[in-house]
This record gives structure tokens, C-alpha cells and sequence, in this order.
């Protein structure tokens, strides 16, 4: 009897606890002003889409567990969607973003309060436009401290630093898009990179603007870096310092000394950087990794200026860090493999080792067939894109509120296959039949609290190239990675399920795979898309539709009371 009452009270004081610490999560209040903006860059001027006039847009700092209410008022021509890239938003899929999978747009005139709710992030995330390609301009860094209380695990940084990598069009990002999809091509490539905004010395008319960051000697630095590139992998370096990395997307690895990072588009690292070299400048420098043959894309250097504090001469001329060769597939593989979670005690993974829903989803780009053979895609076809030949169709009502009222009404299908209807040699040479896809608004449906496994190959159809898959609701594990085909026997033996990273976005290797975990602990819609902009544009996206459990704290919480109504279109 008294055991019993020992436990019951044990249980209340848990319950007692988890409330508290809920409570004890401070709230914040973000005002978002999305205006159109005037900027020159690369020798050119035009007005672009930004949060209050700044381009990357204001930081959001919060602390571990934290909620912050982030509310955005749309100055500009067209609607748009906010997500926030990485937060989990427990039982929150009304503040997700994505636009007509979660919310339909804010429409210019009106405004939408996003209530963003932190759990177990803890380094750095970001914010983006969700809404075509808005997110070239609309998009800032988030950064999580650790929790009241609790500290870094490594010695205390001196200072820290957020440097965002961009991409800068010298024209205007949605007609960009609405020209390529009409046309059937490729989009046009980005005019620069850029670093906190500024592309750098290497691009012209841009030296005088270079982004500075200030350090004095013999301080350790927490370096946030973001790629919030629309179409582009990056290798990223510092000359002559050597790279610590201790985060990757808000989730802590164990420290990786480098000389240089591969980051895709969605990703986040946190790297120690010491200031241990003889004062003077030095430049931090990022172009692409492009291993995919023939595929259009932006080949320029960005830089920014790393200057020490002091007396000295300004250099004749500052040093650039070797960053491996665009197409340097090795030099890529060699950076990912070494990641590990950091996996302690204070900071545990939590691996699932038994699956209930095992996916196998094909990663390719495809031919969408033209009317008079008149697009500018290969065969005079237009480019498509697709997860398991479905080329995925935005429908103009939400998922969620499809989902929500309980009839999904004709705006999705719940069939997403869990592997290719028409298996073929993934990796080998395409044949006319794997070239096409089809076209719908197909979502998976899974349990709630299921073991998740899901295996992307990448494929060899029209343009085989790194594929960023980003997941939204949860942070998974990368358990295994390898060139050519999945080998259902021998490559699960290679499988980490000790300390495999803890992210939200992963590159598919060229012609090879990828296996990812998770547990189903989120309920609500979350969308599932390759981070290349033109890519999603393109349908290589498709839903997860984690359902409630059993009891109201394993549910979708209701929705806010002011969700932007969709248009009757
Ligand atoms: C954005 O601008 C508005 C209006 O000036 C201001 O109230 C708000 O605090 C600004 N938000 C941020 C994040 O700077
Ligand atoms: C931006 O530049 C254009 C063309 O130079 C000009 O017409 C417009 O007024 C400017 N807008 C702002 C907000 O300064
Ligand atoms: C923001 O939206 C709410 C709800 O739609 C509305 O009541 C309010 O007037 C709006 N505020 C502004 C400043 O437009
Ligand atoms: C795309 O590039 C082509 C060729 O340089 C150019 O003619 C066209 O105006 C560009 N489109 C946009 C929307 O900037
Ligand atoms: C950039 O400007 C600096 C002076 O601010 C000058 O020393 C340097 O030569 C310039 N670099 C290039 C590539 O023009
Ligand atoms: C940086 O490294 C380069 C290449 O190793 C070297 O030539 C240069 O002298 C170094 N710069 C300084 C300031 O030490
Ligand atoms: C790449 O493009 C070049 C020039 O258009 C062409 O000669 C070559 O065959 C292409 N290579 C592949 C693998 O498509
Ligand atoms: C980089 O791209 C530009 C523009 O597309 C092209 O003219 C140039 O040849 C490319 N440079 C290299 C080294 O591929
Ligand atoms: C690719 O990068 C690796 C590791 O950085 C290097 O050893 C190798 O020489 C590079 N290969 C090429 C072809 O540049
Ligand atoms: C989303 O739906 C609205 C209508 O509610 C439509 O106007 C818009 O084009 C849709 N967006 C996309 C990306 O399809
Ligand atoms: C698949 O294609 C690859 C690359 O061409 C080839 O090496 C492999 O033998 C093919 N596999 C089968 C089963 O045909
Ligand atoms: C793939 O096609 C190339 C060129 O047509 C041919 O040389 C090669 O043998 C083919 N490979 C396979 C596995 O069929
Ligand atoms: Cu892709």
C-alpha cells in the first residue's frame, strides 16, 4: 500500500514537472513586416520581398523549449506562407507553413499569427518563405540557446556569429519560376552567392560591400552557418582555420575537425572556429557541389572577410581556403560519413529499432510530355520531378484542413505507394518507360507512434545529381548511406544504430541511397520534399499524415482561430 502511494505520488510529481517545465518556457513576441525592398548587388538594382527591409531577415533567439509567437503582416503583391525549418511544433501542423499543404496564403492586407513551439532543438535553425520561390529573399537564422540552467557541451564559446549562405537573382524569382514552368526548361541560375547577404569580392561591383566579421585573437567562436541557397550544395571553408563541428540542425554530433564542410540547401552546422592564427585577413569562402553532369547551375565563389582586431598592415593579397572542386563527389562523402551524434547522457538518441512502416521511395527527375514538342526540356519535353514516379499536384485547399474536417473531399488521395509500382535498374541506364510520371495529390498515412524506416534512391533518369530530402515535424536519423543500388540484404548491414546523426534534411547521394529513422510521435501533416527549389517546384515532394493516438495529448491541438481562408477558386 504505502509502495503504491509512493508511486502514485511519483507519477503526479512527473506530471507535476513536465508541467512546470512546459510553463517555465519563456513566451517571445516577433512582429514580421514583409515589404518589398530596394538593394543593389552585382551591379544591379531591383526591389525584392524581405522582413522588415533586411536581407537574410531578422534573427529569432529563443531558448531551449521556449514558444514564440511570431506574427506576419503581408506588405507585399502576393500571398505567402512562413515555416520554420526544423521546429518540430509539437501537435502543430496550423504553424508549419508550407503553402496549401498546412495553410492556404496570408493574402496582402492581412496578417497570420504563428505559434512556433521548441522541444528538443537546441543550436541552430532557420525561418523561410514557404510559397514558390519566396524564400530566396524571406528567410533568417533561428538560434536556440540551451535551456535556463544548462550549458553548451564544450567550454563556453566567447562570442558567436551566424553566417547565412543566399542565393541573389538579378531577376525577379517569381517570374523566374512562372518562365520555367511555362517553358519546360531549366530555371535560370542565381546571378551570386551570397554570405550575410553580400556575394563578395570575387563578383563584380560587390568588393566594397563584403561582409566583415570582426574576432580578436585567441577567442573561440560559435560560427552558425545556414544554406538558405535555392538550387546548390556548398563547400564551405575559413583559410587557414581549421573547422570544429559540434551541431548539425539543432541536434549536438560528436566534435569533427575539417577544413572545410559540405552543407545542402535546408541544413545548419555549428562550428567551433578559433582565432588562432597571426592576426590579418582572411576570407571564408563557399561555392557548389555539383556532381550531377550537365546540370545547370551557379559556379561562382562568395566570400566575406575574416578581420582580426589590432594593428597590422592590410594584406596585399587575403589568403582563400582550398575548398575541394565543384564535382569532388569524394571530398563530399569523406565530410558527411564522419558525422556522428554526439549521443551522451545529457543529450541521448533514441533509435527506433523496430518498424512497423518501412518505405522505399525513388528520387528522380522526369519528362512531363508537351503539347507540339514545344518546351525547351530534353526531347522537347518539359522537366518533372517525383518521389516513386508521382509527380506531386499543390492542391489549392490544404491538406490539413481536408485532413481536419475529417473528409479529405477530393483534395488528396491517401495511396502513396511505398515503393516504385514498375521496379527498373534505378541507377543503370533509363529506358522511355521510367522517363515519364505520373501526376497526383497522393499522401502516406501512418500511425501514431510507429517506427518509421524510409530508403530514398536516387536515380539515374534524365540528371542524376544529390538530392537535400527534407522532412517537416521531426528530426531523424541518417542509419545508413552508400553508392548504386539499395541491396536489401547486404546494405542494412552497414546500418549506424549507435550514433547516427539527428537532422531534418539529408543529401541522397548521386546514384546512391539513403535510410532514414523516426519514430511517428508527431501527429499532424508534414510535408516531405527535396530542398532544391527547383526540384519541389517540380514535384518531388509528397505528405506525411501521422494520425492522432489514443488520448487528447497525443492530438493535433485545435486550430488557431484566424487561418488564412482559401480562395473559392
Ligand atoms: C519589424 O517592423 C515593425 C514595424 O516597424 C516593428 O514593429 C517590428 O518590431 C519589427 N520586427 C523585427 C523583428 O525587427
Ligand atoms: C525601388 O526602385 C524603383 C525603381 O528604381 C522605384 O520606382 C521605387 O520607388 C523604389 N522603391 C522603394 C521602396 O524605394
Ligand atoms: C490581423 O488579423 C486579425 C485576424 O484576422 C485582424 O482582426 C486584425 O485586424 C489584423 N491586424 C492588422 C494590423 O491588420
Ligand atoms: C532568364 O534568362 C534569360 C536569358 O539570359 C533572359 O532573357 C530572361 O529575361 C531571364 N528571365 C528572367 C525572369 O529574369
Ligand atoms: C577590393 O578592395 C580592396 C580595398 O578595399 C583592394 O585592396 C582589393 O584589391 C580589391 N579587390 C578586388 C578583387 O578588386
Ligand atoms: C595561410 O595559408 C596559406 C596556404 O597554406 C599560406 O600561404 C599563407 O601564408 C597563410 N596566411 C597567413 C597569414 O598565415
Ligand atoms: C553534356 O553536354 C555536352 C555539351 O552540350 C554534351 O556534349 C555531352 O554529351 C553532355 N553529357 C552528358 C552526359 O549528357
Ligand atoms: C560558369 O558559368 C558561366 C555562366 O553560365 C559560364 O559562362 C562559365 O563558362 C562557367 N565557368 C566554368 C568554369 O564552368
Ligand atoms: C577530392 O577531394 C579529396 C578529399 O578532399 C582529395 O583527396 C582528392 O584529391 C580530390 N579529388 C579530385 C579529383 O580533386
Ligand atoms: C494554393 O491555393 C490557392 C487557392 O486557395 C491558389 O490560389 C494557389 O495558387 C495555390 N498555391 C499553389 C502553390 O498551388
Ligand atoms: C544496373 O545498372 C548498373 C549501372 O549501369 C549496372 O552496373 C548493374 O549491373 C545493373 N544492374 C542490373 C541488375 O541490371
Ligand atoms: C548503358 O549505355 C551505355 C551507352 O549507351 C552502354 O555503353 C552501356 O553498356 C550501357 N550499360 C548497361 C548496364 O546497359
Ligand atoms: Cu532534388
Amino acid at each position: 500500500m504505502g509502495n503504491y502511494n509512493n508511486m502514485a505520488f511519483l507519477v503526479l510529481a512527473l506530471v507535476g514537472f513536465m508541467f512546470l517545465s512546459k510553463a517555465n518556457g519563456a513566451i517571445h513576441y516577433y512582429y514580421f513586416h514583409l515589404q518589398e525592398t530596394n538593394f543593389t548587388k552585382v551591379c544591379s538594382t531591383k526591389s525584392i520581398l524581405t522582413v522588415n527591409g533586411t536581407f537574410p531577415g531578422p534573427t529569432i533567439t529563443v531558448n531551449k523549449g521556449d514558444t514564440a509567437f511570431i506574427n506576419v503582416h503581408n506588405q507585399g503583391y502576393y500571398g505567402l506562407t512562413v515555416h520554420w525549418h526544423g521546429v518540430k511544433n509539437p501537435r502543430n501542423p496550423w504553424s508549419d507553413g508550407p503553402e496549401n499543404i498546412t495553410q492556404c496564403p496570408i493574402q496582402p492586407g492581412t496578417n497570420f499569427t504563428y505559434e512556433v513551439i521548441f522541444s528538443n532543438e537546441e543550436g541552430t535553425l532557420w525561418w523561410h518563405a514557404h510559397s514558390d520561390w519566396t524564400r530566396a529573399t524571406v528567410h533568417g537564422a533561428i538560434i536556440i540557446l540551451p535551456a535556463a540552467g544548462t550549458t553548451y557541451p564544450f567550454a563556453t564559446p566567447d562570442a558567436q556569429e551566424t553566417v547565412i549562405l543566399g542565393s541573389w537573382f538579378k531577376g525577379d524569382v517569381m517570374e523566374i519560376l512562372e518562365e520555367a514552368l511555362a517553358e519546360g526548361g531549366d530555371p535560370n541560375v542565381s546571378d551570386a552567392f551570397t554570405i550575410n547577404g553580400q556575394p563578395g569580392a570575387l563578383y563584380s561591383c560587390s568588393n566594397g560591400t563584403t561582409y566583415r566579421w570582426l574576432v580578436d585573437y585567441g577567442k573561440t567562436y560559435l560560427l552558425r552557418v545556414i544554406n538558405a541557397v535555392m538550387n546548390e550544395e556548398q563547400f564551405f571553408g575559413i583559410a587557414n582555420h581549421t573547422l570544429t563541428v559540434v551541431a548539425q540542425d539543432a541536434s549536438y554530433t560528436k566534435p569533427l575537425t575539417t577544413s572545410y564542410i559540405m552543407i545542402t540547401p535546408g541544413q545548419t552546422m555549428d562550428i567551433l572556429v578559433t582565432a588562432n592564427q597571426p592576426p590579418s585577413q582572411y576570407y571564408m569562402a563557399s561555392h557548389a557541389f555539383m556532381d550531377g553532369i550537365n546540370v545547370s547551375h551557379h559556379n561562382g565563389t562568395t566570400t566575406a572577410i575574416v578581420q582580426y582586431n589590432g594593428n597590422y598592415s592590410t594584406p596585399s593579397n587575403i589568403s582563400l581556403p582550398t575548398l575541394p572542386a565543384e564535382a569532388n563527389t569524394t571530398a563530399a562523402d569523406n565530410f558527411i560519413k564522419q558525422i556522428r551524434a554526439l549521443a551522451s547522457e545529457e543529450h541521448p538518441i533514441d533509435v527506433p529499432r523496430k518498424i512497423h512502416s518501412r518505405m522505399f521511395i525513388a528520387v528522380a527527375v522526369n519528362e512531363r510530355i508537351c503539347a507540339n514538342s514545344s518546351c525547351e526540356g530534353p526531347d522537347n519535353n518539359a522537366l518533372s520531378a517525383s518521389l516513386n514516379n508521382i509527380s506531386f499536384v499543390t492542391p489549392s485547399v490544404d491538406v490539413l484542413q481536408a485532413y481536419y474536417q475529417g473528409n479529405n473531399n477530393g483534395v488528396y488521395s491517401s495511396n502513396f505507394p511505398d515503393h516504385p509500382l514498375d521496379p527498373y535498374n534505378y541507377t543503370g541506364n533509363v529506358t522511355s518507360s521510367t522517363i515519364y510520371s505520373d501526376f497526383g495529390t497522393r499522401v502516406r498515412m501512418i500511425e501514431y507512434g510507429e517506427g518509421v524506416e524510409i530508403i530514398f534512391q536516387g536515380t539515374n533518369i534524365i540528371a542524376a545529381e544529390n538530392h537535400p530530402m527534407h522532412l517537416h515535424g521531426f528530426s531523424f536519423y541518417l542509419v545508413g548511406t552508400g553508392h548504386g543500388n539499395f541491396d536489401t540484404t547486404t546494405s542494412p548491414k552497414t546500418y549506424n544504430l549507435v550514433d547516427p546523426p539527428e537532422v531534418n534534411t539529408i543529401g541522397v547521394p548521386k546514384n546512391g541511397w539513403a535510410t532514414i529513422r523516426f519514430k511517428a510521435d508527431n501527429p499532424g501533416v508534414w510535408f516531405m520534399h527535396c530542398h532544391l527549389e527547383r526540384h519541389t517546384s517540380w514535384g518531388m515532394v509528397t505528405v506525411l499524415i501521422v494520425r492522432n493516438g489514443n488520448t487528447k495529448e497525443t492530438s493535433i491541438l485545435p486550430p488557431p482561430a484566424h487561418m488564412p481562408p482559401c480562395s473559392k477558386s
